[in-house]
């Protein structure tokens, strides 16, 4: 039965599984071959034998042993339930990329499995956590074992990984002179942080519907979960708001460099919301205020306190906008807004951004904030903010996204209140990798891969325990990236760095060891069509 080989008898064990137990448990084959003299067993270390991102917690692979895709494959889903059904049709799509018109096809799981089968089975497995899960390759079959449907979708992605980059490039098929196949392995995983996340700002500059949901994909790949989009700033405002509607009419026309912007329908908005949903990723809808809002006051009038429609601004200066804090208007406006985004979006989160506020007092500020708070709560989510907003009366269940080097949300964290670590000189992902690079800023300095790699989240600030932590986030600000390609480029391979950050136990990290295996998972990347960089930093395989 998946998940109890360990106990059974070695002798009874095939040859693949037994070599698996041994390598598993440190012992190298001489030791075991040796008769009739005391036997000091070696303890081998494991070598890096796979690319997998982000490193699992454990695995134990087996090159030499394979299981190979073929016309007879199928997977096996649990009877009755719709959403592993889903998945399995996810998986038979994506092998079905190769295998040509044969897809796999995803039936009913029998007892005993089908030779041949990849089975997606939930099982309890209280150690594994909500988002864990088992995966064991054999040469007969494939096993993803799970709590949930989203440890499944897990598994699925480090099989995925365990394929050769091929499978990734639609024109591949399988062939059989080259039979596509991954290595026998035993693998226990689960990630470290519950939020693991990147931001788009498409405000700057505006990104279309399918551009969204091919980064949605790329975060999935590294088993990413939180896919927070910017949706206002000064340079345009990109989503439909029915009781506003001149918000997008006039103020989604722009973004910065004066090339025309655009906007989301309320159906595009759910079209992202449902395809990352598919893929386990909640959308983090932010509207940034007080601050940050020139596309707003352009497009409203009374939302200034002087009654004047601000001119539509297309530069990349920031702190000189704010919405009119002592008018009930503004917070009318607030109020549809969080509803009408609030209802679009079923994430329990809303981000008021609050970055940056350079024309109000510290009490203006402050009392913004906690009435906006209100709303955010009243119409049932929970209000994220930058981290500015910590020096206001928090509620313990708001959240802090930290990003400033001279952040200290130290007496909010004391009553409880939880952060998102995204420290602008780690995983800004707009930061240029090095004086070189022609995109991207670097006001927060150079950020290499190495610098987004090495370190780690709970020794990040003395004022800041593990526990307080929910997870990190890599924003792609978007002030010099123009479109899916420059953004591609700023967070390739970046973002992959940061999803081990998220995902993987401190004691699994090692620079030395991911940029090799990051250089092995660049193939995957150029099938995948990506646009990365190819850093220095990195043994690049072609
Ligand atoms: C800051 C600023 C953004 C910029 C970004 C550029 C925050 C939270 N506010 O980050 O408006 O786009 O830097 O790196």
């Amino acid at each position: 039965m998946i998940g109890h080989w360990p106990a059974r008898s070695s002798a009874r064990l095939p040859r693949w599984l037994l070599t698996l137990v041994l390598v598993a448990t440190g012992v190298s084959f001489t030791s075991c071959a040796t008769r009739g003299r005391p036997v000091q067993p070696e303890v081998t270390p494991v070598a890096p034998t796979h690319e997998v991102i982000p490193a699992p917690v454990s695995a134990h692979l087996l090159p030499n042993d394979r299981f190979v895709l073929t016309p007879d494959t199928t997977i096996a889903v649990p009877a009755g339930n719709d959403r592993v059904a889903r998945l399995g049709q996810y998986l038979s799509d994506f092998i079905g990329l190769i295998a040509g018109p044969a897809a796999p096809p995803v039936e009913t799981a029998t007892n005993p499995p089908k030779p041949g089968s990849i089975s997606l089975e939930i099982a309890s497995r209280p150690s594994l956590g909500p988002e864990g899960y088992e995966l064991t390759i054999s040469p007969e079959r494939v096993s993803i074992v799970a709590n949930e449907p989203v440890g499944l979708f897990y598994g699925v992605q480090t099989f995925r990984q365990l394929l050769p980059p091929a499978v990734e490039y639609e024109a591949a098929r399988v062939d059989e002179a080259r039979p596509i196949s991954a290595p026998a392995a035993q693998i226990v995983d689960q990630p470290r942080f519950a939020w693991r996340g990147s931001m788009l700002d498409v405000a700057r500059h505006f990104l279309s519907v399918d551009e969204v949901l091919r980064y949605i994909d790329l975060m999935a790949l590294y088993k990413l979960n939180r896919l927070h989009l910017h949706l206002s700033d000064d340079q345009g405002w990109r989503i439909e708001i029915t009781s506003w509607p001149n918000l997008t009419v006039h103020g989604g026309r722009t973004e910065v460099g004066g090339t025309p912007g655009g906007f989301y329908t309320q159906a595009d908005y759910r079209r992202m919301v449902e395809y990352a949903a598919e893929r386990f990723i909640t959308i983090v809808p932010e509207i940034d205020m007080p601050g940050h809002t020139n596309a707003a006051l352009a497009s409203y009038a009374e939302l200034n306190c002087d009654g004047v429609a601000r001119p539509l601004y297309t530069g990349i200066e920031v702190g000189f906008s704010s919405l009119c804090v002592g008018k009930d208007v503004t917070y009318r406006f607030i109020d549809d807004v969080v509803r009408e985004i609030g209802a679009l979006t079923p994430g329990p989160y809303f981000h008021v951004g609050g970055d940056e506020v350079k024309t109000l007092t510290a009490d203006d500020y402050a009392r913004f904030i906690e009435r906006v708070q209100g709303i955010v709560q009243r119409h049932g989510k929970v209000m994220l903010g930058w981290d500015e907003v910590a020096a206001t009366s928090l509620s313990p269940t708001s959240v802090v996204q930290v990003w400033r080097p001279e952040a200290n949300p130290a007496d909010a964290v004391a009553k409880g209140t939880k952060v998102i670590l995204s420290p602008a000189s780690r995983v800004y992902l707009d930061m240029k990798y090095d004086p070189e690079t022609a995109l991207g800023l670097n006001w927060a300095g150079y950020v290499a891969v190495r610098t987004a790699y090495d370190w780690d989240p709970a020794s990040f600030s003395a004022a800041i325990r593990e526990s307080a932590i929910l997870g990190v986030e890599a924003p792609v600000w978007s002030e010099t990236l123009a479109n899916i390609r420059d953004v591609e480029y700023m967070a390739l391979p970046r973002l992959a760095a940061v999803a081990e950050v998220g995902w993987s136990p401190a004691s699994q990290r090692s620079w030395e060891e991911f940029r090799v295996r990051l250089g092995r998972h660049g193939p995957r990347l150029t099938a995948l069509g990506a646009s990365f960089k190819r850093v220095a930093e990195v043994p690049w395989q072609p």
